[in-house]
């Protein structure tokens, strides 16, 4: 069955002028940094995040735990929102990888409040572990695509840069946000000690992800994704997806929000389904339903041709791309509307 999958963005497969990038790239070794195509992607990332350096990495993973075992020493501690991909889907790395204790804050569709924020950050006892990194997620993925205010991350900028603590963005669908905000990446990314984007979402690239930082700060992640055994070699195929990605499809994010949006509405009027529209802010619809097991739901709608994820708690997830066309949309939004 030719299914329609709106599971995730990350089941997009790389499309014909993007292979032909890839087909066409240059390589070269890229343990020993001579991988032109490779170093093409840092250099342009490090110019769009208004970062010293970039560092290509496998996945969104592996992007986020390289930038806490950097900020971190082991004993540390992080905030983490408590819905936050980093704490929920890394099979608890940050104890793993950097030894770190992680610190949740409950936030309100994903957003710390800055006061609740504050109660959690260690005084200076001796006793205390140290509170040494913050991480936000923009867009948040189990609020469902929500979008950080931009009013908010500067307030959480001005307070970790007060009180010595690092803060990191997992900007996984950050060009997402930018679409609907019209805000850079160099403007998010400026109040940021850190950010990871992914090339393998939205963007459409079959791998990949960049972090984006200091100097110093990707030196010690450039190790690590070698003790970690991410050094890739000849990986400059990847990086011209991903540099086809950023040339060819970044803006028809708009779309995808679009579709996410369309679809939001139209379901949201079910009595059977609880969703509030206004908080589709991009690509993700997470909502509920009173009428249905949530594994019977996902069973029904494969039977019935759409493909569709679990999300936290009782909640499902759809989540738009540019492998998913609008009429597709459309028929989604009908097999629902006559379950
Ligand atoms: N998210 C995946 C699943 O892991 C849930 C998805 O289908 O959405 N940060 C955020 C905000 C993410 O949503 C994801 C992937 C990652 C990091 C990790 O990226 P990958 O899968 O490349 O390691």
């Amino acid at each position: 069955m030719n299914y329609i999958d709106i599971r995730s963005d990350t089941v997009t497969k790389p499309s014909k002028g993007m292979r032909e990038a890839m087909f066409n790239a240059e390589v070269g070794d890229d343990v020993f940094g001579e991988d032109p195509t490779i170093n093409k992607l840092q250099e342009r990332c490090a110019g769009l995040t208004g970062k010293e350096r970039a560092l290509y990495v496998s996945s969104g993973c592996l992007g986020n735990q390289l930038s806490v075992k950097s900020h971190t020493q082991p004993g540390d501690e992080i905030i983490l929102e408590s819905e936050s991909h980093i704490f929920n889907y890394e099979t608890a790395a940050p104890s793993i990888i950097s030894n770190v204790q992680v610190m949740t804050v409950v936030g309100e569709n994903g957003i710390m409040q800055l006061d609740e924020l504050k109660k959690f950050v260690r005084t200076k006892e001796y006793y205390f572990p140290r509170t040494r990194l913050i991480c936000l997620e923009n867009t948040h993925n189990r609020a469902g695509g929500v979008i950080q205010p931009i009013e908010y991350i500067k307030e959480i900028s001005n307070f970790a840069r007060e009180n010595g603590i690092k803060l990191h963005m997992d900007g996984a669908r950050i060009f997402n946000a930018y679409v609907e905000t019209g805000i850079t990446i160099k403007e998010y990314a400026s109040y940021f000690d850190s950010i990871s984007f992914c090339f393998s979402k939205g963007l459409g690239a079959p791998v990949g992800s960049i972090i984006c930082g200091t100097n110093e700060f990707i030196t010690i992640a450039h190790r690590w994704r070698k003790i970690l055994g991410g050094g890739m070699r000849q990986a400059g195929i990847l990086a011209a997806a991903a540099l086809y990605a950023l040339d060819n499809n970044i803006e028809r994010l708009k779309e995808d929000n679009n579709k996410a949006k369309y679809f939001a509405k139209e379901i949201s009027n079910l009595d059977w389904i609880n969703l509030n529209p206004e908080l589709v802010h991009t690509n993700i619809v997470v909502f509920s339903t009173s009428k249905f097991a949530k594994p019977d739901f996902i069973k029904i709608m494969k039977e019935k041709g759409v493909l569709i994820s679990a999300g936290s708690f009782e909640n499902l997830r759809a989540v738009f791309h540019l492998d998913v066309s609008m009429d597709e949309v459309k028929t989604a939004v009908e097999v629902i509307k006559n379950l």
